[in-house]
């Protein structure tokens, strides 16, 4: 199996460029249930230790089913699809060119949540225009056991997200491991409390907010993903959901630039423009750089074959 590992401002894809499982016909979406449903095995020995890590994001490459898509794309992690991945478009976009399957220049690629527009500026500098963010509810209050009551806003960025406001632990590089556990019992008080996007939606994203100590950006975040990884980019699906909620706000004008910042200090920069159902559609411009292309191996007689998941390690 033939793969190309990227990062987007410090956050890893891993592009699979062919022998995937065959998912059968259908949508996009409808491939993106099957690859976990019937291939965990397949995802998990892709990302997982020992060929990968937990923070990995897979980027399976596949034809597009809609009309003028350079390419169709199902984007998973080891905890399951993820319905857009903004930074691994990047990355995606940036191994296509490295391999010299995509030249500089508009592209659309086919995801399991609609198309999104892939501009490549240069041979690591890309701009995604994502499918329509918006805010679902403001101002949701949640019990959260041992850090009490929290306030945030449910909203869709290509994934679901529990934005809050402020964060009582500092949004700094040396507090991942509180902010880590903060935001997974904050996940866990949202599932308890029935407390989801539309439609009854898992919220598997949680994204704590505030201000950035850089006088480069407008604001920081730290991203729990689904698994319990953090995204080391500003996370692209993240940062339209920002958006849609800034712009909710009357905080940010249609065409406004917003450089928002990661946990480790890497940025993006976005700006809107009024989505037709009533959200935005955010531009998201970061950097990609591909750190290997390689060959995975399976062999029958391996007993880690299939990855080591990260909650059965110990
Ligand atoms: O960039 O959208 C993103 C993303 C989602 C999960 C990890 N990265």
């Amino acid at each position: 199996m033939r793969v190309i590992d990227s990062h987007t401002e410090g956050q890893p894809t891993r592009l699979v460029l062919d022998q995937g499982p065959d998912l059968g016909s259908g949508s996009l979406a409808e491939q993106a249930d099957r690859l976990f449903r019937d291939h965990a095995d397949f995802c998990r020995g892709v990302l997982c230790e020992p060929r990968g890590h937990e923070a990995m994001v897979g980027a399976l490459l596949l034809p597009p089913n809609a009309p003028d898509c350079a390419a169709g794309v199902i984007y998973f992690n080891p905890a399951g699809p993820l319905g857009m991945c903004g930074h691994a478009t990047i990355g995606t976009a940036v191994s296509l060119a490295h391999c010299g399957r995509l030249s500089p220049g508009v592209h659309r690629f086919d995801t399991p949540v609609g198309p999104v527009e892939v501009s490549l500026e240069t041979n690591n500098r890309v701009s995604v225009e994502n499918v329509e963010a918006f805010r679902h509810r403001p101002d949701v209050v949640v019990e959260v056991p041992g850090w009490g009551p929290v306030r945030g806003d449910v909203a869709w960025g290509g994934n679901w997200f529990f934005l809050t406001k402020e964060c009582q632990i500092p949004l700094v590089s040396e507090q991942i491991a509180p902010l880590t556990r903060f935001s997974t019992a904050l996940k866990e008080a949202l599932e308890q409390a029935g407390i989801t996007g539309e439609g009854g939606a898992l919220i598997d994203h949680i994204e704590l907010t505030g201000p950035s100590p850089s006088a480069h950006a407008d604001g920081r975040n730290f991203v729990l993903c689904p698994g319990g990884a953090y995204d080391r980019s500003p996370c692209g699906t993240g940062s339209s959901a920002k958006l849609a909620c800034l712009a909710a706000n009357g905080l940010l004008a249609p065409g406004e630039r917003w450089v928002q910042e990661s946990i480790i200090g890497s940025t993006y920069t976005l700006s809107y423009r009024p989505g037709p159902a009533g959200g935005v559609v955010t531009t998201i411009t970061g950097s990609a750089f591909v750190t290997a292309e390689g060959i995975l191996h399976f062999e029958p007689s391996d007993p880690y074959r299939t990855g080591i998941i990260p909650e059965e390690r110990h």
